[in-house]
């Protein structure tokens, strides 16, 4: 075994004087050592030749050995990360940049631009408010009683600290607060994230996303709410799109209705996403309920309001086609790069 060990020695010393001026050096240094094939590996391959009563001696001189290759990689290594890759000299300063990749919009922040690009046009503002709200402002003013069957529908997330917190189930605890607010005439749209205790699957998600609207003034009519919203879904959709009223019932409007715009896919021949119907429904919407105005402080003989709520996801899926509402939140850059181009 001795002239192993000497041999070990030597290699030691080797490890103490060695340099790695740069990465390559380093590199020559970890396989020489390190490597599959190297030094370390090789040397104690020599352990079947040592005869057993050294076996122990050597296998401490080998751990000591190895160890040491590994620290003095490591110093090395520090060392030359720290240094300048390559010196002024040898850059070729007249390469071409590296080119920045370049990210695309969410398809759901893409979608909610164009539909308050459209509606500023029409003298709508944007206003915003909280996505923790209290009973009043999310249900309670909105014709909602507690007892009312329609909140059923709309089973949300409460905060353990304070149960009388939840999250949002929509957009109109804004509209309520704005109301409150008593400044008329109001012409707001209301875009924001929304909650629902639902179970997830490809048409339907415990947060999405809404716009709602809201038009109070003096002698607002259905007449008024049937062209805003003819106008919103042409400039949307495309000048050809044709539209239906359906009545419909929500609580916090009176008359209400939902809005059906011709099928995009099969241009209403009827097909899979229209469902033979040739139309799809893409939102509620109707007259301020009396009560609703009211429960705000606002005169409802004197003023009159329309208002209208849409799912973001729902307009998006329809628009480009997306087949999975699961899609939107996954995160996942394959499916969001399809987008770099969109409007
Ligand atoms: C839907 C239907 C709707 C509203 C939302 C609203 C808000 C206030 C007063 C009256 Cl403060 N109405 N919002 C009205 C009708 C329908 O949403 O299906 N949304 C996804």
């Amino acid at each position: 075994m001795e002239p192993l060990l000497q041999q070990i020695e030597e290699y030691k010393k080797e490890i103490e004087l060695a340099e790695a001026p740069n990465a390559e050096a380093l590199e020559t240094f970890r396989i020489k050592f390190l490597g599959t094939k190297g030094l370390v590996k090789t040397l104690m391959g020599e352990m079947k030749n040592v005869p057993n009563e050294q076996k122990r001696e050597f296998g401490q001189v080998m751990n000591a050995f190895k160890l040491l290759a590994e620290e003095k990689y490591e110093v090395l290594k520090s060392a030359t990360d720290n240094s300048p890759l390559t010196t002024h000299d040898e850059i070729d300063w007249s390469l071409p940049g590296d080119p920045l990749p370049l990210g695309s919009r969410h398809p759901i922040s893409l979608v909610r631009n164009k539909i308050v690009s459209i509606f500023k046009r029409l003298g709508f503002a944007v206003a915003e408010g909280p996505e923790i709200e209290d009973d009043w402002h999310n249900f309670g003013a909105l014709n909602l009683p507690e007892d009312h069957p329609a909140r059923d529908m709309q089973d949300t997330f409460y905060i353990n600290q304070n149960p009388s917190w939840m999250l949002r189930t929509h957009t109109s605890n804004v509209q309520i607060r704005e109301m409150e607010k008593g400044k008329l005439p109001i012409r707001l749209i209301m875009p924001g994230r929304v909650y629902r205790n639902e179970t997830i699957s490809a048409r339907a998600h415990c947060f999405f996303h809404q716009v709602e609207g809201l038009y109070v003034a003096e002698n607002v009519s259905f007449a008024d709410l049937k062209q805003t919203l003819y106008f919103f879904v042409k400039e949307m959709f495309g000048q050809d799109v044709k539209v239906r009223f359906r009545p419909s019932y929500f609580p916090f409007t009176e008359p209400s209705a939902e809005m059906d715009i011709s099928c995009l896919i099969c241009g209403g021949k009827g097909c899979n996403v229209c469902k033979q119907t040739g139309w799809v429904e893409i939102l509620g919407c109707g007259m301020v309920h009396p009560n609703v105005l009211q429960n705000c402080g606002i005169d409802p003989n004197k003023y009159t309001g329309f208002a209208f709520g849409m799912g973001i996801e729902r307009i998006t899926m329809l628009k480009y086609q997306v087949k999975d509402l699961r899609l939107f939140s996954e995160n996942d850059v394959r499916f969001l790069k399809q987008f770099t181009a969109a409007i």
